[in-house]
């Protein structure tokens, strides 16, 4: 079995970005143990405190957020960092080149009735002078990015990661704390019999979705012809890896609900980590009508809709958006 620092040393001719993803594992290893004692560890539960988006922490949100934190600032490569529980970004090393942006404990609600969560994670290149406290500086397209990735906390601990070619799988060994290569360069099937929204939004979406996912509901009846099984586990990284593994469409759409903003998931640390993995492994990734990839950033915890999975899937949900 490979180990992730002799594929890395193959695939990565960037020895410093090697050691920001070794580093970063180190943190998200640590999670894991925490995650998996549960409340042996005093990690669960909520925090008592909101963060910027104004969602209530989970006590693991933060130990998670901190963990990451204190790991970067040790890496003499990363510039700076921006995180989904952190108002504003904060500087680390003057000299580095990096910088970092994540959701530290995507899923965190379902931490507390111990379903699979995760860390995401995108990597962008900073350029010299770049103020690493200044917003402006992270605003670069979802293109821009030189890797990506996630850590799935769940029966397996699993990273899933990508730096431009192909996306890849390694499986954490506890025993030992190295990951080890499970699938490299994995696929997504074109086309797909199964989705995942949150059929409680039903009434809030643009009336396009709703027609989409009433023709879903059709099956063989209706006009795309075939019967669809339906998954929502409320946790981003889970239902994402389970469309790398065997296909499917994932989709967050805009909902009336916060008539303001384009979606519920956040741009730059969930939208454009998970569009990189998903169309380097042959997915699409859409807000139903353009490439998420290819959203301007106008602010760190901007929101997006998301739309992504089998190409041939997105295809038709963007073909109803465009009718
Ligand atoms: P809802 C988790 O809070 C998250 O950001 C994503 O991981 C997940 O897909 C979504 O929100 C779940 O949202 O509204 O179904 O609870």
């Amino acid at each position: 079995m490979q180990r992730l620092r002799t594929f890395l040393d193959h695939h990565c001719n960037n020895p410093a970005l090697v050691s920001v993803i070794e580093g970063l594992m180190v943190a998200c290893k640590d999670i894991a143990y925490k995650v998996q004692l549960g409340s042996l560890a005093g990690v669960l539960g909520s925090a008592e405190q909101d963060n910027i988006q104004g969602e209530r922490q989970k006590k693991m949100d933060v130990i998670a957020n901190d963990l990451i934190k204190y790991s970067l600032q040790t890496m003499q490569p990363v510039k700076g960092m921006a995180s989904e529980e952190e108002a504003d970004p904060v500087a680390c090393n003057p000299d580095g080149e990096f910088l970092v942006l994540f959701d530290p404990l995507d899923g965190s609600s379902n931490i507390d009735v111990n379903v699979t969560v995760g860390t995401i994670f995108s990597i962008l290149q900073s350029n010299p002078g770049d103020d690493p406290t200044h917003e402006s500086t992270y605003l670069q397209h979802g293109r821009e990015q030189i890797a990506a990735g996630y850590v799935l906390y769940g029966p397996s601990t699993l990273l899933v990661l990508s730096t431009g070619n192909g996306t890849h799988m390694f499986t954490l060994d506890p025993r030992v704390g190295e990951f080890y290569l499970q699938r490299e360069s994995v696929k997504i099937p074109a086309t797909t019999k199964e989705f995942a929204i949150n059929m409680s939004n039903q009434r809030f979406w643009l009336p396009e979705m709703q027609k989409y996912v009433s023709d879903l509901l059709r099956g063989e009846e209706g006009p795309l012809g075939k019967r669809f099984n339906m998954r929502w586990i409320a946790s981003m990284v889970a239902e994402i890896h389970r469309i790398l593994t065997r296909g499917g469409i994932f989709m967050y759409p805009y909902d009336s609900r916060e008539p303001n903003k384009p979606g519920k998931l956040r741009l730059m640390y969930e939208g454009n980590p998970m569009s990189m993995l998903v169309e380097q492994a042959g997915g699409k990734a859409s807000t139903a009508y353009d490439d998420i990839m290819d959203v301007e950033p106008t602010s760190i915890h901007q929101r997006v809709s998301v739309v992504m999975g089998s190409a041939d899937e997105v295809d038709t949900v963007v073909r109803y958006h465009a009718s």
